[in-house]
């Protein structure tokens, strides 16, 4: 169920030039025009550009430019995705969502901004997260146990590349949880998670997409913004509908249903590399064979394939050397 500023919001953009009277759009939500004027306030200061049409009514202009939480909950579509909360600004999204998901809230319920001050990536390292980026955690209840929330992981990531080529822009993946374009880190993915033994209470799927080229001065960082022209809050809403297929697939097939799209672009196969540890030892190196139906990676050595639950990836050509 939408919120009331997202219905009102969808209405604006239905009726377009012709605009929309207050007593209309009360008429529509069941409110008052009082309340439809408060939450029109609401809207502008976020960001919508709204005029007031023939004397009484509201005409919108334009939408707004940067990531706004109801915007994203007005462009989703997947009734997977219950509930959209977010800030324009915040710590980090997955700090956001864990509080929820301790606190009951159900699977598909989602934290998005358009700024973090304190971004995470795995193992204690930094996402840089300026504005003019999609950060975004969303909160699931698998019924896997906790050895399957790796692969899940590989399963988001494909999700993540399917959102943003529904957009026009085409992804690769590498394993783990890398999502590329021509090579470049466009997004990463960061997933906490609560479990008993045998049993997952709660996964917090976080999700960073660079869309401007604004405030990163990493390199290896690639923008959607370079390769179409769209919203944070459009980049939102379709990676959230890329991981909503990904998620239902993963639930019912595990990650074997999609491991042949993931082997499809994955940027890793047949190339020469070294995995290590979280604290940097190489654990084997020799050339990626692919990705089993467990979301592993193969590596082919002198003495056979092992196959590799987690680890870094980097690639032995670029280290200049046979790590
Ligand atoms: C990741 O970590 O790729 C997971 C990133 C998850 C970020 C999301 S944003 C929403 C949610 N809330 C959070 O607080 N986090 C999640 P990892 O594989 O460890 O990659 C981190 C490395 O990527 C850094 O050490 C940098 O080298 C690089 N990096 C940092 N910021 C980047 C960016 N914006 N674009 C591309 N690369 C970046």
């Amino acid at each position: 169920m939408r919120s009331r500023r997202a219905q009102i919001a969808a209405e604006l953009v239905r009726s377009g030039d012709a605009g929309v009277s207050g007593e209309q759009l009360g008429g529509v939500l069941g409110v008052s025009r009082m309340a439809i004027s408060k939450n029109i306030a609401a809207l502008r200061e976020a960001g919508y550009e709204i005029a007031v049409a023939r004397g009484e009514g509201y005409r919108l202009v334009a939408l707004p430019r940067t990531l706004v939480p109801v915007e994203v909950e007005r462009l989703v579509t997947d009734p997977f995705w219950v509930r959209i909360d977010g800030a324009p600004e915040t710590g980090s999204t997955n700090d956001d969502c864990k509080v929820l998901a301790r606190a009951g809230e159900p699977s598909g319920t989602v934290v998005v901004s358009g700024r973090q001050s304190g971004g995470k990536g795995r193992l204690g390292r930094t996402w840089e997260s300026p504005e003019g980026g999609v950060y975004l955690s969303a909160l699931v209840r698998p019924s896997c146990a906790p050895a399957d929330v790796a692969p899940l992981a590989l399963a988001c990531a494909l999700g993540v590349a399917r959102g943003l080529e529904s957009l026009g822009v085409v992804c690769e993946v590498k394993w783990p949880n890398d999502v590329l374009i021509d090579g470049r880190k466009v997004a990463g993915l960061l997933l906490e998670m609560s479990a008993e033994t045998d049993r997952v209470e709660w996964v917090v799927v976080g999700c960073g997409v660079n869309v401007r080229r604004v405030g990163i001065g990493l390199p290896g960082a690639a923008f959607v913004g370079d390769h179409v022209d769209v919203a944070p809050s459009n980049v939102a809403a379709a990676v959230l509908g890329g991981l909503a297929v990904a998620y239902r697939e993963f639930e019912a097939g595990g990650f074997a249903s999609l491991q042949g799209d993931y082997e499809s672009r994955h940027v890793l196969g047949g190339r020469a590399v070294a995995v290590r540890d979280g604290e940097g030892e190489v654990v084997v190196s020799g050339v990626v064979a692919g990705v089993d139906d467990l979301g592993r990676l193969l590596v082919r050595h002198a003495e056979g394939i092992v196959p590799v639950v987690a680890g870094e990836v980097t690639l032995r050509e670029s280290e200049g050397s046979d790590t």
